[in-house]
């Protein structure tokens, strides 16, 4: 069901529980500013998703209200994540889901990292 990422945080979404520790993931990077770790339902051969520490419904709250350092050190972490996953010679997809229209699923903000394979043509 998509989120309206409109509303204020809330704390009990999958990824604020996974940020806490009462939820286990298969972590392959964090930091201060980040969380990565394996999407659960993969897309792709890699399909990873990158979080901020921070509360941040969405791309649009976080790029409304984080701090710099926080965008920076987010940022970075994408980066970091998919250099190390060794996508960047033959390339690799980020996607961020905003609201209903995209389908939004889950109220803390994710990057998909999507690599391992031809990825074909974005999406309308
Ligand atoms: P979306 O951009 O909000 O549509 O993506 C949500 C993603 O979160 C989706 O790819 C799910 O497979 C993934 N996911 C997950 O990895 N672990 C979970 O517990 C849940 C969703 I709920």
């Amino acid at each position: 069901m998509p989120i309206d990422a409109t509303l204020p945080y809330d704390d009990t979404n999958i990824f604020a529980r996974i940020l806490k520790g009462e939820i286990p993931c298969r972590k392959v990077y964090e930091d201060e500013y980040a969380l990565a770790f394996h999407d659960i339902a993969p897309q792709a051969p890699v399909h990873i998703l990158v979080i901020p520490r921070g509360a941040y419904v969405s791309w649009d709250d976080f790029s409304a209200r984080a701090e710099p350092a926080e965008i920076a050190g987010f940022v970075r972490a994408v980066g970091k994540v998919a250099r190390d996953q060794g996508l960047v010679g033959d390339g690799y997809r980020l996607l961020a889901n905003v609201g209903p229209a995209a389908g939004q699923e889950v109220a803390h903000l994710h990057v998909h990292i999507f690599g391992g394979r031809p990825l074909g043509p974005m999406l309308a």
